[in-house]
């Protein structure tokens, strides 16, 4: 009976021993998540599963020398440069064990690139791979386009799922374009060009509602939209289709043909000489996303072309 006992406690403790306990893992993150040539970018090397006092071992692929060990998650690179990019990993080492995470810092600079849409279809997208940290109460997102579509198609749709259109770039009319925030939209009338290229910048401030609009560079007047909205930051990118749904709901009536480039996301509204810098690809503030390092998804027929 005492040995029955016994037999039963030590296989109590071997069950106890052997009872599944959360796995020590860890991630790094980029802040901002698109980092962006001479502008500030941190690395966060970000443990779940252990609670305790942590140490973290920073390396980099190919370099002897670790860059990094001690208490501290981050890595801070306060003037990101291409001398920089590589394959950086964080070993954290806690009570409970020991996990290692790699990241892979790359830029694409898209800089004389665009995308093409060589055709009408229902499903041909860009899906943008970024998206906010956090919920939006300004915005910027600038792009530049190249068609000689007369009907209606979509430049830039941004879907949570709560709202379809919660940021929609959208050209109805050759001379008109339609900016919708929360699902309402203003419209701003524009030149009909024929064979150019055209510039656009959207701003949106939740404070005052106020919507900035810059085409090819210029200022237009500032009109006025859902103030004291906060926009999603759970969201659905797509570059060429208009979403009627979150990552979905497509109309080939409403899809870009053509080029599309130098597209550009910020948390934050922007000056006219800012809006000049992104025409050309010169950035004084680091975006959420941008054409110098541009995590995309091609969904169907698009082509990255110089
Ligand atoms: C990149 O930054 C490092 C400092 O982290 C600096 O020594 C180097 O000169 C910079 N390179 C360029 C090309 O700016
Ligand atoms: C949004 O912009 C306004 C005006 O520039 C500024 O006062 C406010 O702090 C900004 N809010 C956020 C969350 O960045
Ligand atoms: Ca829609």
């Amino acid at each position: 009976m005492g040995q029955l006992r016994l037999c039963l406690l030590t296989f109590v403790a071997l069950f106890d021993l052997a009872a599944p306990q959360e796995k020590l893992t860890a991630q790094i993150q980029a802040h901002p998540p698109a980092p962006t040539p001479y502008h500030q970018l941190m690395l966060s090397c970000e443990v779940t599963g252990d609670p305790g006092p942590q140490e973290f071992l920073w390396e980099k692929k190919g370099k002897h020398d670790p860059l990094q060990k001690g208490p501290d998650n981050i890595l801070f690179f306060p003037f990101f440069n291409t001398t920089h990019l590589g394959t950086y990993v964080c070993t954290a080492m806690g009570s409970l064990g020991t996990a290692v995470a790699t990241y892979n810092l790359w830029i694409q600079d898209l800089e004389r690139h665009m995308f093409v849409y060589p055709q009408e279809t229902t499903n041909s997208h860009v899906l943008v791979r970024a998206k906010p940290e956090q919920p939006l109460q300004n915005f910027t997102v600038c792009l530049r386009s190249y068609t000689d579509l007369t009907r209606p198609y979509s430049l830039f749709s941004y879907a949570t799922k709560a709202q379809d259109n919660e940021i929609l770039l959208f050209k109805p009319k050759p001379s008109e374009y339609r900016f919708y925030v929360g699902g309402k939209f203003v419209t701003f009338r524009v030149p009909q060009s024929i064979a150019e290229s055209e510039h656009v910048c959207a701003s949106w401030e939740s404070a005052t509602g106020i919507v900035g609009f810059w085409f090819n560079g210029k200022a237009w007047p500032r009109k006025g939209l859902q103030r004291g909205y906060t926009v999603g930051a759970e969201a659905a990118i797509v570059l060429g289709q208009e979403q009627d749904a979150f990552g979905g709901g497509f109309d080939a009536r409403q899809s870009f043909t053509g080029e599309l480039s130098a597209v550009y996301m910020w948390d934050t509204g922007l000056s006219t000489s800012e809006v000049m810098g992104a025409m050309y690809n010169k950035l004084s503030k680091a975006p959420i996303f941008g054409w110098r390092n541009f995590p995309y998804k091609i969904v169907g027929e698009v082509y990255l072309k110089p």
